[in-house]
């Protein structure tokens, strides 16, 4: 076993810390490591909370927090928001909040980077989760804001994508456009003391009726984070769909499938680097052109790439 992984197993957070990084720099020994987190995972519930900035993800994920310790489990956090209180970019009354968790040994609050990862920021977000599940944290949640690929992307590792959305700020239709819908598995509609959550959960309503996934009904949660309201319903809600995924036959072939393409993914990156050093050590052979036909060009070098590797 990876020395790392070890550490990670007897409870060591700074071995878990320097395994993040370690995912985060796209280090050579990587993958051995995080096949030994995979072998090493026990058995946490893994939740993901995406929306547009301002919607209150930061506010619920503070109010979970605290649901879940009062419940006795320990919770993990990885925060992909570039504006969350847990990577520095909110206001400072968010920041003193969640202080009260900075001192909790149950709590482990992350957030990442995007530098140098080749697989992204996507991939190395899904790693840490496993590692923080290899720890023994009995939740880890996942904070993005949901506009990019790469944070949908996140969402196929998680059991559980709560989309989170707010009255009167119009962001429910272009997330529908975007298709952003159908990766959800519960919608919470935060803020609902603003005026407009009625309009909002019936117009919500019509939509999940137009992209039912068929076989569970979507869930819409009503919270108002600021007081509080709503947090238990939610875990709930939360508890009900992770049921749902592991002890029902329908949820198990929706996991399998997401393992599929996790499995997908991972070979296009190993392949797509493995390409990319062949075609920079080779670069005497390899001319791109600004003008050059991009098709035959690609064609060329995956040919050779593959004699040559044959
Ligand atoms: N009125 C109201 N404001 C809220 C509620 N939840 C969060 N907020 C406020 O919305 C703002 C953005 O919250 P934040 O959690 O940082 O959103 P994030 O960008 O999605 O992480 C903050 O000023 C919160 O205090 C709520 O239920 N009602
Ligand atoms: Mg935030």
């Amino acid at each position: 076993m990876h020395p790392l992984v070890e550490q990670i197993n007897e409870k060591n957070i700074r071995a878990l810390a320097r395994a993040i990084t370690m995912v985060e720099n796209d280090h050579p020994e990587k993958l051995d490591m995080l096949s030994d987190v995979f072998a090493a995972k026990k058995h946490a519930r893994y939740v993901g909370l995406t929306g547009s900035p301002g919607a209150g993800k930061s506010s619920l994920v503070n109010r979970m927090i605290t649901h879940i310790r009062n419940e006795g489990k320990t919770v993990a956090v990885i925060a992909v928001d570039p504006t969350s209180p847990f990577s520095g970019g909110a206001l400072l009354g968010d920041r003193v909040r969640m202080n009260e968790h900075f001192t909790d040994d149950g709590v482990y609050i992350r957030s990442m980077a995007t530098r140098g990862s080749l697989g992204g920021l996507a991939r190395a977000t899904k790693d840490a989760v496993r590692i923080c599940d290899a720890y023994g944290f009995d939740v880890v949640l996942v904070e993005t804001v949901g506009v990019g690929q790469s944070e949908l992307d996140i969402m196929k590792i998680v059991d559980t994508t709560a989309l989170v959305l707010t009255p009167n700020s119009g962001d429910v239709l272009q997330i529908f456009k975007a298709g952003i819908m159908e990766i959800a598995d519960l919608f919470i509609i935060n803020k609902a003391d603003l005026p407009g959550y009625g309009k909002l959960k019936a117009l919500l309503k019509e939509l999940v009726m137009m992209t039912a996934k068929g076989d569970q009904e979507t869930q819409i949660v009503k919270t108002i984070t600021t007081e509080n309201k709503g947090i238990d319903k939610l875990w709930q809600k939360i508890s009900e769909h992770h049921d749902f995924l592991y002890s029902t036959k329908e949820g198990q072939k929706r996991r399998r499938f997401q393992q599929q393409l996790e499995v997908y993914e991972l070979i296009r990156e190993e392949i797509w680097r493995d390409v990319k050093t062949y075609v920079e050590e080779n670069n005497r052979d390899i001319t791109i052109e600004a003008d050059s036909d991009p098709y035959q060009l690609a064609q060329n070098i995956f040919e050779k790439w593959k004699e040559d590797n044959g």
